[in-house]
């Protein structure tokens, strides 16, 4: 019974992965697709002609930034790659397409999620538009960046599925020098504990979007604690249900509010270790 129950529910977590990241997307392509026999598909009933008159590299950047934002809660991600490709060639920074374009746009498709006005699908469609953005900018992002300044090892804790924020923390700190080894999503303590050992870390970093997932942070830094390991490495915590006050009760070494924090925080928990040593 001791194995049989912890095995049913990690079961049972596994279906629900498979239901919301690959059946919920199947679904909605095919209801985006189907039409009953002889009715034309909009494209070829349709004069079309309004809508192809409507050309993204003609906009100005004041006016693309908030079509971004349109595109993203629409989760129209070829659009969204056509725009992070135009103000590329215009010569905006990786950095500023993905705060100004993907993140704010991200920020207002939260809080229409939390108000109930979207729902899972829709903003399911959403981040992948916002992937399909961060596609292209991860690789000018992390060349941008300086030597390796220090490991950090990533994830998304138990029961939790929610990645965009940690693979831009990701992201980031790569950008800023830093190796990642990114574990994923719904991690146990073992995988964080495993990592770090085998790729002799400098940083853990840990992600929650739940507030019934964020406590599983303390469970692994007392767990580093338990095995006396935890003062070799910097602990650092983030997502946007968490707050400096917990950071500080679960015993991290910082709560940051986002990736730019991350990096900064990184940078100087790194130094005062070099400064230690
Ligand atoms: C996108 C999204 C989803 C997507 C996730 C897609 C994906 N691949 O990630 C989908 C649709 C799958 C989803 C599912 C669910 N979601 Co959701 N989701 C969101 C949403 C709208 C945006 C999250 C996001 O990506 N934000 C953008 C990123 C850039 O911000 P961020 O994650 O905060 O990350 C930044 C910082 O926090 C920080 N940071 C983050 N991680 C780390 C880690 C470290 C180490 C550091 C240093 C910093 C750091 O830096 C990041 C970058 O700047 C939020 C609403 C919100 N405002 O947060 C709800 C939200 C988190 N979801 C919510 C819920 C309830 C769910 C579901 C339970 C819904 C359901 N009924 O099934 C499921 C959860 C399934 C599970 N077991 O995890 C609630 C949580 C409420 C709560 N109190 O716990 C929220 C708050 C919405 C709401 N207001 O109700 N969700």
């Amino acid at each position: 019974m001791d194995v049989f129950l912890p095995w049913c529910r990690s079961q049972i977590d596994r279906c629900r992965l498979v239901v919301i990241e690959v059946y919920i997307p199947v679904l909605l392509k095919f209801i985006w697709n189907f039409r009953p026999p002889g009715v034309p598909a909009p494209s070829e009933g349709f004069d079309m002609a309004e809508e192809d008159d409507f050309n993204l590299a003609d906009l100005s950047d004041e006016e693309l930034i908030p079509q971004m934002h349109d595109d993203l809660y629409d989760g129209m991600a070829d659009e969204i790659v056509e725009s992070v490709n135009i103000l590329l060639e215009r010569g905006w920074t990786p950095y500023d397409i993905l705060t100004k374009g993907l993140v704010g746009g991200m920020h207002i498709v939260g809080i229409d999620f939390r108000d109930g006005i979207l729902f899972v699908p829709e903003v399911l469609l959403a981040a992948n538009a916002m992937k399909a953005g961060m596609a292209i900018l991860k690789p000018l992002l992390i060349e941008t960046g300086a030597p390796r300044l220090g490991k950090l090892v990533i994830g998304t804790v138990k029961g939790d599925i929610h990645d965009i924020g940690k693979n831009l923390v990701a992201m980031m700190m790569e950008g800023a020098g830093f190796e990642v080894v990114d574990l994923g999503i719904n991690n146990p303590v073992e995988n964080y504990l495993d990592a770090l050992a085998r790729e002799s870390a400098d940083i853990l970093g840990m992600s929650a979007l739940l507030t019934t997932t964020m406590p599983y942070m303390k469970v692994v830094i007392d767990t580093l604690r338990d095995k006396g390991d935890r003062d070799q490495y910097i602990v650092l915590v983030g997502g946007a249900p968490l707050n400096e006050e917990f950071g500080r009760a679960i015993g991290a070494d910082a709560y940051c509010r986002d990736a730019a924090v991350a990096v900064e925080t990184a940078k100087e928990f790194m130094a005062r270790k070099h400064n230690q040593m």
